[in-house]
């Protein structure tokens, strides 16, 4: 058995400063030892998939990453990993368990079979966690290379009892560590009634423009995928723009993280039917209350991307959802110049902030084809970050 206290000071002198993920009962040492310690910075999250965008975003703005998930959880996490971590070229390294050896319960033995083989097809390299302390840097400096080679994600698979407390043979440690203190934040304010009937909702593209016309130049904006990335980019590229051409729901775990390490302003514009499919995000974005992080649904009612099916959000009030998440200022608002006055006003108080605007149905058909690589936005994006304001 490694002792996990080892294997977290063996990846904090690599520099992993930044861990997410979601518990699996082989890594609770490993959990034990830094949920809510000073170093490294850990942020729990609701879903392996939403880890891996919160750790997509602390890799932009400067931090290297670790996931912990179980290897169920690695099933969640297939969508950003191949439509995030892949094109864009984001790494990290992902600590899975691998629940399903012989005598486990039945609902682990499939993935438990499949596990490495998954990784493999993903593309990602992977190593077993070594049985003995001597084998952890060795592992560690194969996979550092591997990413640092590749600019995609790595991972290492622990098995049962692989890592504990202490060292084999000493006495285990009871219960976990000093664990995450955080009490809710007082209630938050929700303000602003829709005003306008539902025929004569703006559209989804002015709305982008009300809230573009209240940007400084200084925020990082994150805008999620279908037609809103394609809106705001048609209004003109910036480097502190980056768009989320896939990984559908992971604009606001991707905000989070940025908001980690980032000084300034962030932005996201984000979806109704994207927000609802990682809605667990909003809960994390409460928890951890980033107090520079601005997050703008635009609600459609409909994926319109899609052909306009509905989305829930007719029956899921998120403005309400945001507030019960523990987000400090909530507006509702269906103009162009609410949606500016509502940006300018929430640049103004402490995060986060959620916007609900609604908005109609109708976009353009013809909107500008994206003129970079993804990896060059994703380079022009860190550079702008690094430049603008890393947190001290
Ligand atoms: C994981 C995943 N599921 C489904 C899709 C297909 N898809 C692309 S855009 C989109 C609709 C997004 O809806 P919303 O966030 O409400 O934005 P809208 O298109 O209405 O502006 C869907 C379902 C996808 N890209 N990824």
């Amino acid at each position: 058995m490694v002792s996990a206290q080892a294997l977290v000071d063996a990846l904090l002198q690599r520099g992993y400063s930044f861990w997410t993920g979601v518990p699996c009962s082989y890594l609770s040492a490993l959990i034990g030892c830094i949920d809510g310690a000073p170093a490294p910075r850990y942020l729990a999250a609701t879903s392996e998939g939403e880890a891996a965008g919160i750790a997509a975003g602390a890799y932009l703005a400067g931090q290297k990453t670790v996931v912990l998930c179980q290897n169920s959880g690695l099933g969640n996490m297939v969508n950003p990993l191949t439509s995030l971590n892949e094109p864009y070229r984001i790494p990290t390294l992902i600590i899975t368990s691998r629940r399903g050896g012989d005598g486990d319960e039945p609902q682990h033995s499939f993935m438990g079979h499949i596990t490495g083989s998954l990784l493999s097809l993903l593309g990602l390299p992977w190593e077993e966690f070594p049985d003995q302390a001597s084998g952890v840097a060795p592992a560690l400096d194969r996979l550092e290379d591997a990413m640092a080679a590749s600019h995609r994600p790595a991972a290492l698979v622990v098995s049962k009892s692989q890592i504990g407390w202490k060292p084999a043979g000493t006495q285990q440690k009871a219960g976990l560590g000093p664990g995450d203190r955080r009490t809710p934040a007082p209630p938050g304010t929700l303000t602003g009634p829709f005003i306008l009937p539902a025929s004569d909702r703006i559209s989804r593209a002015e709305a982008v423009r009300g809230v573009w016309e209240a940007l400084s130049g200084h925020e990082a904006v994150i805008a999620t995928t279908g037609k809103v990335w394609r809106e705001l980019y048609s209004l003109g590229h910036r480097p502190g723009f980056f768009y989320l051409l896939g990984s559908m729901g992971c604009a606001s775990p991707v905000g989070l993280g940025v908001s980690q390490g980032f000084g300034r302003e962030v932005v996201v514009l984000d979806g109704d039917g994207s927000a609802l499919m990682k809605m667990g995000a909003m809960a994390t974005t409460g928890r951890y209350s980033p107090g520079n992080l601005t997050h703008v649904v635009l609600d459609n009612e409909v994926y319109e991307t899609t052909g306009g099916q509905r989305t829930s959000s007719v029956t899921t009030d998120l403005a309400l959802v945001a507030l019960a998440c523990g987000y400090r200022w909530i507006r509702r608002v269906d103009t162009v110049v609410g949606c500016t006055e509502a940006m300018l006003e929430a640049s103004r108080v402490p995060g986060p902030r959620f916007i609900h605007v609604k908005v109609s149905a109708a976009s353009d058909p013809a909107m500008p084809k994206f003129c970079k690589t993804l990896t060059e936005m994703k380079l022009d994006f860190m550079e702008w970050l690094k430049a603008s304001g890393k947190r001290p």
